[in-house]
């Protein structure tokens, strides 16, 4: 008997800065209803899934800043959505701007959870890839704030939960090989991504037409290259004033897209996802065990960046 994950997107269309989160978690609460209707599982809904998408605003008020982020989850806010899904007995990927009590004082982190069918939260991840900058730069149409607002996590884990191996990243984590690799060693079936990605790039413009695919490029590749199922969702739309790229899609360990959202507004997709289907490629072309050679690769954990001499060659 397969093991099949019935799994959703809940794509979001825009959150603009003055809607309440209790009207951004009516909108969760009504892509949960639509997923269980067709029998979904799991409902994998975007990055900072219940605010605007704050860091393109340079903010010094640390009271404002603070006011984008969540102190406690559940909170009196997403509480319905974690009642609901009791109710319901469908999961969700959750992302959103985490405020952390730690030792040395509040830690910001850019945050999704794992909640299984009984509403429990049974994983946490922090977003490790923060892009954009860290200081104002007005010559840009809008910020991209997150290595101001944000700490980096420390690495990802994978969770057993619903019949499988679950893993999760976080929007520019998915353009990275090593996010996926991670995750591949520990045997992960399937990787919920959440995302917001604005098409306009202001350091590199020339790439605005090609958002899309490379989302796609990147999830494609990532789920081929591990024998995984990647589940992409997005928060798209025009938000105050900029517009981000939909395209949320469910990836099979083939490298095939099987579902994928059709709008740029609230949208909900499904797939019947056969968790044992990862195995095949697991097994064969990338069975790590037989084919990775480690010695050669220890380059990418001692460098950084790329390392030129002076002529430009290689080191
Ligand atoms: N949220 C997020 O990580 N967005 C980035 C935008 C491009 S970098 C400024 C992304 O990788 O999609």
């Amino acid at each position: 008997m397969p093991r099949y994950l019935n799994v959703a997107l809940g794509q979001l269309g825009p959150i603009q800065r003055a809607d309440s989160r209790n009207q951004v978690v009516a909108r969760l609460c009504e892509l949960m209803r639509q997923a269980h209707a067709v029998g979904a599982q799991l409902i994998v809904f975007p990055e900072l899934a219940l605010t605007t998408f704050f860091p393109r605003w340079y903010i010094e008020d640390e009271a404002e800043i603070n006011s984008y982020f969540e102190r406690s989850m559940p909170n009196a806010d997403t509480q319905p959505l974690f009642d609901l899904s009791r109710k319901l007995g469908v999961g969700f990927y959750l992302g959103y701007a985490e405020l952390a009590q730690e030792s040395g004082g509040e830690v910001r982190y850019n945050t999704s959870i794992l909640v299984d069918h009984s509403g429990q939260i049974i994983a946490k991840y922090r977003k490790v890839h923060l892009p954009g900058h860290k200081e104002h730069e007005p010559w840009r149409r809008f910020q991209h704030l997150e290595k101001r607002y944000f700490t980096a996590g420390d690495g990802w884990g994978v969770t057993q939960a619903f019949g499988g191996i679950l893993g999760m990243a976080i929007c520019n984590d998915r353009r990275w090989a090593e996010t996926y690799r991670v995750m591949g060693l520990q045997g992960v079936e399937m990787v919920l991504i959440g995302y917001n990605t604005p098409v306009h790039n202001a350091p590199a413009p020339q790439h605005d037409d090609l958002s899309l695919f490379h989302n796609q490029l990147s999830m494609q590749a990532g789920a081929y290259q591990n024998g995984t199922w990647v589940v992409g969702v997005a928060k798209a739309g025009v938000e105050e004033g900029v517009d981000s790229i939909g395209g949320s899609c469910i990836i099979a360990p083939s490298g095939e897209v099987v579902a994928r959202c059709l709008t740029k507004g609230d949208e909900m997709a499904i797939a019947r996802c056969d968790l044992d289907f990862c195995a095949i490629y697991k097994r064969t072309t990338f069975n790590f065990d037989l084919h990775r050679q480690p010695h050669a690769y220890g380059m990418i954990v001692e460098r950084k960046g790329e390392t030129l001499a002076a002529d430009g060659s290689p080191l």
